[in-house]
């Protein structure tokens, strides 16, 4: 044991009328929720990055954490590892997402750094083993390093590409040796920042071929898991490809690849692409591309990706109703993309992010199920199309529209209008929040 969290004792749910901060209020793993474990529905997972390898720092200044981990060296990776382990024994998450460089430091060659991640993920392996933490998804940093200021796959220079595709590689086979049920593709520098030097039909024709490489070898080497892909809009790049969940669905059908890829799709993400988070999991939902979620919220003011630990159950409650009415999580879950805010120095800070974060998902989840088990909005929903639902109305969906006019004529068809009921369904739902 490292004493980093010295004697903070394993979360357990306590109930709401517990005064214990470090006891959950709502998230009970064992409950069962439209017949399902409240565990198996959310499917938590810490994200390495925020929680171990992110320093503090800010545009305007570098680090304010003070971590035993913070080093360069492989000594330093090895302690973050042993210490990640005891975050999740305190947590019982099932859990957790890494990045490459999140777990291992840059070697001097490429195969330095291979050979970096795989002895860490050894070290994962066994800590796994022993404590039946699992893994969501493994992703590679394709955005730090100054190689990638330009893009990966879909770099001007081809020597660029192709360390991009040894770098996925060599992630997708720690991610399959280490029984990840996900592999992620976030293009943090797919994109550009200006079009005066940027050839935006190549770059999408790179990042097709690319992608195809990706789904390809996933069939090689046996990876059971989903490929995602997780829009964003833009950030660190002015633009970014994989924009949102529309534009990515134009994409995977342009390449073929709209039955083999599903979407990560981020809270902070979607309302930067000037969208609720609901509205991305309902047209994912619609294209059977819903994947996996990424928790976090942004600061509304700011205007940036913030990355903040959810706390708001309404909000919340509107996502997981999305991911139920589509039928749940399958490989995907909730990860917390979350980061404490630079001055939540202390190791309790870091605890109490997840914990509250949990509960506040939990919440969200509740009031989804019991929204969806009462049924009005489904109800609502459906009266509204129900003129759909006529013979005459499903034939003509096959009629050229010179037929469609004549009958149109014919009947002296004149529609009525009739309310859509917004704040009388808004008061509904509030009942349950
Ligand atoms: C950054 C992204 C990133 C992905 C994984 O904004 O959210 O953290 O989730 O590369
Ligand atoms: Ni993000
Ligand atoms: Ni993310």
């Amino acid at each position: 044991m490292s004493n980093f969290f010295k004697d903070i004792a394993p979360i357990r749910y306590e109930g709401t009328d517990s005064d214990n901060e470090f006891a959950f209020r709502h998230y009970d793993p064992d409950e069962m929720v439209m017949g399902k474990r409240m565990e198996d529905h959310l499917r938590f997972a810490v994200a390495y990055w925020h929680s171990f390898a992110w320093e503090g720092g800010d545009p305007f200044g570098g680090r304010s954490f003070d971590r035993p981990w913070f080093g360069d060296g492989m000594e330093a990776a090895k302690l973050k590892a042993e210490i990640a382990f005891e975050l999740f024994a305190i947590l019982g998450q099932p859990y957790f997402c890494f990045h490459d460089l999140d777990i291992r430091p840059e070697g001097a060659s490429f195969v330095e750094s291979r050979r970096n991640l795989d002895e860490i993920a050894d070290i994962f392996a066994a800590r796994m083993e022993q404590t039946g933490t699992r893994l969501l998804w493994g992703t590679a940093n394709m955005f730090s390093h100054r190689r990638w200021m330009a893009g990966a796959a879909t770099n001007p220079n081809p020597d660029v590409f192709a360390y991009a595709a040894a770098t996925v590689k060599a992630c997708m086979d720690v991610t399959h040796r280490l029984r990840g049920e996900n592999y992620v593709m976030w293009g943090g520098r797919e994109g550009y920042e200006t079009l005066l030097n940027t050839d935006l039909g190549r770059e999408a024709e790179q990042a097709g071929r690319f992608l195809t490489k990706v789904v390809e070898y996933k069939y090689k080497i046996g990876f059971k898991g989903t490929i995602l892909i997780e829009p964003k809009p833009q950030e660190p790049t002015k633009h970014q490809y994989d924009y949102d969940v529309g534009t990515i669905y134009g994409f995977l059908k342009r390449f073929g690849l709209e039955n083999e890829v599903k979407l990560n799709i981020e809270q902070g993400h979607a309302i930067l692409a000037g969208h609720s988070f609901e509205h991305e999991l309902a047209l994912a939902a619609s294209l059977g591309l819903l994947g996996s979620i990424d928790m976090n919220r942004n600061d509304y003011q700011s205007g940036w990706d913030t990355d903040q630990f959810p706390n708001n159950v309404p909000e919340v409650a509107l996502a997981y109703y999305e991911v139920l009415k589509a039928g749940g999580f399958t490989t995907g879950g909730t990860n917390y993309d979350s980061k404490l805010r630079r001055q939540s120095l202390d190791p309790e800070d870091l605890v109490l992010a997840h914990v509250g974060a949990m509960d506040v998902c939990a919440r969200g989840l509740k009031a989804a199920a019991a929204m969806l088990e009462d049924g009005f909005l489904e109800k609502a929903r459906s009266e509204r199309y129900a003129g759909w639902e006529t013979p005459q109305a499903q034939a003509m969906l096959d009629l050229p529209l010179e037929e469609i006019a004549a009958q149109v004529e014919a009947g002296n068809l004149d529609p009525q209008p009739c309310s859509g009921q917004q704040e009388r369904l808004e008061n509904r739902v509030n009942r349950f929040l």
